[in-house]
């Protein structure tokens, strides 16, 4: 039941947090006492509810570029386009020696299968949602893993030029967000 709570505390601030983003002044508050998703912006594009699932130990199945038997990790989050202008989502900057991919997950409940794309699109006026069994960044390499509590930087990179650092917080299985 606290889990619970502490859960719905978090998105509570991070809607409140969106609305006071919305109003065009920066928010970027850390150590509320519950963990609360990162909130950015840049210009016309910004990150609400972004955070990093902690491994659960083991690793995922080899991928096209990525070494093998290495430990995944899923970075997720809400980006929003308020311009006039299709911008997208074409890198991940992750912490020295890790490395970012932009996955999709294939439309296959079953298999759940991954695959990298290029880039992401982030329509005019509309969102790119990254969330579990979804679109998602993909991180390898980071060391040590990331546990609950702890925050991992990263800069997302978009075709406009525009560039969004935010250190995301890590957030264990039991509590993720259901967005
Ligand atoms: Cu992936």
């Amino acid at each position: 039941m606290r889990e619970v709570r502490r859960l719905l505390g978090a998105v509570a601030v991070a809607v409140l947090l969106t609305t006071v983003g919305a109003c065009g002044s920066s928010t970027t508050t850390n150590d509320v006492q519950i963990t609360q998703l990162a909130n950015a912006k840049s210009g016309d594009l910004s990150l609400t509810s972004g955070w990093v699932l902690e491994p659960e130990g083991g690793s995922m199945a080899d991928m096209p570029g990525m070494s093998a038997g290495e430990t995944m990790v899923a970075a997720y989050g809400i980006f929003q386009n308020a311009g006039v202008k299709a911008d997208a989502l074409t890198s991940v900057v992750a912490p020295d020696g890790a490395t970012a991919q932009l996955h999709v997950t294939k439309d296959d409940a079953t298999s759940g299968t991954m695959s990298r794309v290029a880039s992401l699109s982030v329509p005019a006026g509309g969102q790119l949602t990254l969330k579990p069994g979804g679109t998602h960044v993909m991180l390898t390499g980071l060391k040590p893993l990331p546990k609950a509590g702890d925050h991992v930087t990263l800069t997302f990179v978009f075709r406009s030029g525009a560039r969004i650092t935010v250190p995301l917080p890590v957030i264990p299985p039991s509590e993720r967000p259901s967005s």
